[in-house]
């Protein structure tokens, strides 16, 4: 298997749903199955934070979400836990930066893809060079859903990172909604990546799912 193609990253980040059975009251299949049913084009299992599962619970969890990305033939990764990413054969990690170091992770997962959160043109410059085949950056707007997030930083640190030359693959992350998708594309991201637009959307989150994806298409061809 090669690295995936920049043009196929850009292609699969357009709606990028992180999730983890914290995430929702729901059973976490559930929301995925109906958000796939939206048009999601690529799926982060991200098993973190308050009432995370660990272990085998965790595993288990990841393998049937795994299952159901299969069957839509989107892009399985998981967040910052290269071992279960190897164990269940996972398309692909994402780490941060303060997780395990990206360029010990390339090393360990050959052609899977790897994407690396990145807030400045520094750490984005890192990234590259560490083999990332794209970048995560936010937050840029405020978001409640990761604990240890950063201040927001607006779109325009998305401008200022393609100015600086970055031209790998960009997902904008942190309170992106259908409403604000088309200012974060037009700043220069390549998509978006949510958990509360959809995670917490109005039951089932099959349109929340589809209104980013028409809000990231509509941008796209501008
Ligand atoms: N990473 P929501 S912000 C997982 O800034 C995550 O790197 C972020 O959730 C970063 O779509 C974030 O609900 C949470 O705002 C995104």
């Amino acid at each position: 298997m090669a690295r995936i193609a920049s043009g196929d990253m850009k292609e699969r980040l357009a709606v990028y749903f992180i999730m983890g059975s914290q995430n929702s009251e729901r059973p976490a299949a559930d929301v995925l199955k109906e958000a796939l049913d939206g048009g999601v084009t690529l799926f982060q299992f991200r098993e973190k934070g308050q009432g995370a599962l660990k272990g085998a619970d965790k595993e288990a969890l990841a393998r049937q979400l795994q299952h159901l990305c299969r069957a839509y033939g989107v892009p399985f990764i998981v967040n910052d836990d290269v071992e279960l990413a190897l164990a269940i054969d996972a398309d692909g990690v994402h780490v941060g930066q303060d997780d395990e170091d990206a360029r010990c992770v390339r090393e360990k997962i050959g052609d899977k893809i790897l994407g690396v959160s990145a807030h400045n043109v520094e750490e984005a410059m890192a990234a590259v060079d560490a083999g990332a085949d794209y970048l995560g950056v936010g937050p840029i707007y405020p978001t409640s859903s990761k604990e240890d997030a950063k201040e927001a930083q607006g779109p325009d640190v998305l401008r200022r990172l393609r100015e600086a030359g970055i031209t790998i693959p960009i997902v904008a992350i942190g309170g992106i909604t259908a409403a604000n998708a088309k200012t974060v594309v037009e700043a220069g991201a390549d998509g978006v990546s949510v958990i509360s637009a959809i995670a917490s959307a109005p039951s089932p989150p099959t349109g929340a799912a589809a209104a980013l994806a028409e809000a990231v298409r509509a941008a796209r061809t501008r």
